[in-house]
């Protein structure tokens, strides 16, 4: 049986990777930190009795030395950091020790006491900023110009990954995601905002939706495709690093327009923009270009755009449409103690 550990176990990707490895028949072992409230979107998966949950944080090296001896992996996921970009403005520097430090303090305990392990590094999009190359794509050779305190910092971590990885001769790999989305994504993000305010409108237990930028455009996919080809990039003969995005770009607006009229509503009536959810700088323009991956592995995605917004509509649907307005309905405490 093979043993995975995965830092960021609570958030999105965490816990939809935790269903597909524990459905591939690993033995997996979380790492969350230590929150005043203790319900996570982890909560949400099926078999969360088959979890092995531990507490922890990246910026504790002592606390990661312990889940690492317990857990023994064979492949080690880092989800976890500090992944709002609007946020990092404000908290540039936890920012930084969460997503560039706290890295660091797990390659170090991962070099020392498990350098057998295979190790995934979530690096993203943001680290690109606003270069496109001159056919409109980012990709694996697209410089990197990061234009926040987030992308800064996951720009630390994608070369701190290669420089293990060469230094030592450690499995050690990139997966550069682009934006992915679910249900369960983090309800400040855009997609699930303009979702839940929608149903929300609908269903008059909201009357407007508060955006900033609706010029900008992303590249959005499903999160249950991109853990799949996590799951491939650290299970390849040999270690690289590989873009994952779907190839169709859309923007702010034009997710607004479907959103709302999937709901018979039009955007134009609800939608209203506010300077404090706009950035000090913004990454205007996402579409990656992932065919080095999909050549490599023959993945495909299995949600398109408009597949993925209905899941989300109905997930909220579901929610809402008891108008209890709980976000939280059905989670449970992550750890009893
Ligand atoms: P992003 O995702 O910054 O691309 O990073 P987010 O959904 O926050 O923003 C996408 C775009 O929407 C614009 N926008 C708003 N965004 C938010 N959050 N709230 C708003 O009210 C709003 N109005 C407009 C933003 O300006 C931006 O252009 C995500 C994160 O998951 C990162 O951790 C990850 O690395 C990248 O995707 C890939």
């Amino acid at each position: 049986m093979k043993r995975a550990l995965i830092t960021g176990v609570a958030g999105q990707d965490g816990s939809y990777l935790s269903e597909f490895l524990l459905a591939q028949g690993y033995e997996v072992w979380g790492i969350v930190r230590r929150n005043s409230v203790p319900e996570h979107q982890i909560s949400r998966i099926g078999s969360l009795g088959d979890l092995r949950l531990e507490y922890g944080d990246l910026l504790d090296s002592a606390s990661l030395e312990r889940c690492m001896r317990l857990a023994a992996p064979d492949e080690i996921y880092n989800l976890a950091s500090q992944s709002h970009v609007r946020i990092s403005f404000d908290i540039p520097q936890f920012t930084v020790q969460a997503n560039a430090t706290g890295l660091l303090n797990l390659l170090e305990v991962y070099r020392r006491v498990a350098p057998e392990a295979r190790f995934y590094q979530a690096s993203s999009s943001e680290m690109f900023g606003n270069t496109v190359d001159p056919d409109g794509f980012q990709r694996e050779t697209t410089p990197m110009n990061p234009v926040s305190p987030y992308g800064c910092s996951k720009v630390f971590g994608y070369h701190a990954v290669r420089n293990y990885r060469k230094s030592y001769d450690l499995f050690a790999v990139n997966g550069i995601l682009f934006n992915h989305e679910s249900p369960r994504r983090g309800s400040n993000f855009v997609t699930n905002k303009v979702v839940k305010t929608a149903v929300q409108i609908r269903h008059k237990l909201a009357d407007k939706l508060v955006l900033g930028n609706l010029d900008s455009h992303r590249d959005w996919g499903h999160s249950k495709d991109y853990v799949r080809g996590m799951h491939m990039i650290v299970n390849h003969e040999v270690p690289g690093d590989y873009v994952i995005a779907t190839g169709h770009t859309h923007s702010i607006r034009e997710l607004c327009e479907h959103v709302f009229s999937r709901l018979g509503m039009d955007y134009r009536d609800y939608v209203v923009q506010d300077a404090k959810f706009m950035r000090p700088s913004e990454l205007t323009y996402l579409r990656g270009d992932s065919s080095l991956f999909r050549s490599t592995f023959g993945w495909e995605p299995e949600y398109t755009f408009e597949a993925l917004l209905d899941e989300m509509i109905e997930h909220w649907e579901s929610v809402l449409g008891r108008r209890d307005g709980s976000r939280t309905a059905g989670l449970l405490p992550v750890l009893p103690r």
